[in-house]
């Protein structure tokens, strides 16, 4: 069973700290705690008394060490001490890798020494796709990133993963710096948008000739643990769904504006594959069935309850493409009080259709997308920083909702503390955020940074093929665990941890545990959003 005394008694950021941003750390100690600065002085800091966090079960308290100019510093207690690193642009390197991350996910393309150093690896992935539903028909689809783990590429994930970075690239061009070391780079187009664009292409391959989007493109299993470019067993366009033909709407749309200063003809083609897959959805209003894996099939499953939220996306980002009133009207049917515009991950986007309402469409969108959506999304937002606040390391997350990739719900919840703040001003909301990012590397309950190749505690053994299979001890960097879950687990999973290991702690650092240890395209991307958005703050 897992100790719960286990680990150090002072839990930081292990990528380091801001200058000019609060520094955060959690206390288990009921000791004296003393923050020194390398020459020795007692720099005074404050900390509420500790106090039982329910996801962890650890007596905690984070301690707010305020603004601190670069340098290193020490938090000294009688059972032992931490070393902090304050610098300026802290977080740069990590974000950068978290795009990177991205590009060593890459399909259908050689990844070559000079990019992607002990990395390397021949082209994948690159016959011809089947048609699961007619296997008389065969096309050559490629490029797109490996979901996660796995080697599948699914077109809802990979529609708000682009999304993501696409907004973060928006709303904060200085978070995220132009040299990645990609094949595109030094091309006059921003990396995070050449990184974006390899999805992309893949994405308007997906589109079968009536409009609609081939829900993904797999196996009919997952393959085992060898490398991307042994994977031989063939690959099949899966049928078409709702959800994926309307996130894919919306992300194209969004694209088309986002490209359209670079590449005009690429951004044109985006817009009309957008309006064609409306056309669809507009043909199939009535006829939403969640997507199911056909018989025989194991792959990702991605299913959702309801597309009105990628509909309501799509509708903001087509108005917002095209100022055409069909759209507005749509977006307007489709808005309503069901809609959680706090919600980024792939299972319900509205808050990126909210994302599209509050900083481009405006003012201009009206009394419903914009006055009442903005009120509605501030109200909600409140709720995500109660989370925060109820929590004793400050996550936003509820004891009891550690799920499969926990990660994303607390980044998708920095994300809308990260709107708040933008569109208020407030600093309590920043500040929460901050709290989240800081979990994600390293200020939690394992001690853990989640981000591979960065931290004194990382992650060595992420569920990664690539990772596993390529050799190396180093996994392949800049990609993030899905962290903690015990809600729905593996076998194996249940026997390591038990019954009594709390939700936060219910974590393997193993390979097998794609439960608890897996990465993911669509959990990278809320990172880079929030690195992003902290980078841009430094100036
Ligand atoms: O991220 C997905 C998570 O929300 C689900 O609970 C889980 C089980 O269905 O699947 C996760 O997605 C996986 C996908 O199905 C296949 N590729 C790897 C993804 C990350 O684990
Ligand atoms: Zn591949």
């Amino acid at each position: 069973m897992f100790d719960l005394n286990d680990g150090p008694v002072i839990r930081i950021n292990q990528a380091g700290y801001a200058e000019g941003l609060p520094v955060y750390a959690a206390i288990l100690t009921k000791g004296l705690v003393e923050l020194k600065d390398e020459a020795g002085n007692i720099l005074p800091f404050e900390a509420a008394p500790l106090k039982l966090d329910e996801a962890s079960d650890d007596r905690v308290t984070v301690a707010d060490l305020g603004q601190l100019k670069a340098g290193k510093y020490t938090l000294e207690s009688p059972e032992g001490n931490r070393t902090l690193t304050v610098s300026a642009h802290a977080w740069q390197t990590v974000t950068n890798a978290l795009i990177k991350g991205l590009y060593y996910q890459r399909c259908g393309c050689e990844l070559k020494p000079e990019h992607a150093g002990v990395y390397a690896h021949p082209a994948c992935h690159t016959a011809p796709a089947t048609d699961w539903e007619d296997r008389s028909v065969q096309r050559r689809v490629t490029g797109g990133w490996h979901d996660a783990g796995d080697y599948g590429k699914y077109v809802g994930p990979g529609a708000v993963t682009v999304g993501h970075l696409l907004y973060a690239w928006k709303l904060f061009p200085n978070g995220c710096s132009d040299d990645l070391n990609i094949p595109e780079t030094g091309n006059g187009v921003p990396d995070i948008l050449n990184e974006a664009r390899y999805e992309l292409e893949w994405m308007l391959q997906m589109q079968r000739s009536d409009g609609a989007f081939h829900h993904k493109l797999t196996k009919a299993r997952f393959a085992p643990f060898i490398m991307p470019q042994d994977d031989h067993e063939p690959e099949y366009l899966m049928p078409a769904a709702h959800c994926a033909t309307a996130a894919a709407c919306a992300c194209l749309a969004l694209a088309y504006r986002v490209y359209k200063a670079f590449d005009d003809a690429f951004a044109n083609h985006m817009l009309l594959s957008a309006r064609r897959a409306w056309e669809w959805l507009e043909k199939h209003t009535e006829d939403f069935v969640p997507y199911r894996n056909p018989e025989g099939v194991f792959t990702g499953w991605y299913g959702e309850r309801t597309d009105q939220d990628d509909r309501f996306w799509a509708a903001c980002e087509l108005l917002a493409a095209t100022g055409e009133e069909t759209y507005r009207t749509a977006a307007e049917a489709l808005y309503d009080d069901d809609l959680d515009l706090t919600q980024f991950g792939w299972a319900d986007v509205s808050g990126m259709g909210a994302l599209c309402c509050l900083f481009d469409l405006g003012e201009t969108a009206g009394e419903t997308l914009y006055t009442r959506l903005k009120e509605d999304f501030l109200r909600q937002s409140e709720e995500t920083l109660k989370l925060s606040q109820a929590s004793g390391y400050g996550t936003a997350l509820a004891w009891d909702n550690y799920v499969w990739g926990s990660i994303l719900p607390i980044l998708s919840n920095a994300m809308t503390m990260i709107i708040n703040a933008l569109l208020t001003g407030r600093e309590d909301m920043r500040n929460a955020a901050l709290k989240q990012w800081d979990y994600a590397l390293g200020m939690n309950a394992l001690d853990i940074c989640f981000v591979t190749g960065f931290g004194e505690n990382r992650v060595m053994h992420p569920h990664h093929r690539p990772s596993d299979a390529d050799g190396i001890e180093e996994p392949v960097p800049g990609l993030i665990s899905g962290g903690p879950n015990n809600k729905m687990c593996f076998p194996q999973t249940r026997e390591k941890l038990g019954e009594n290991t709390p939700p936060a702690k219910y974590f393997v650092e193993e390979t097998f545990s794609a439960d608890t240890n897996e990465i993911a395209i669509y959990w990278n991307s809320p990172a880079v959003f929030a690195g992003a958005f902290f980078n841009s703050l430094e100036g």
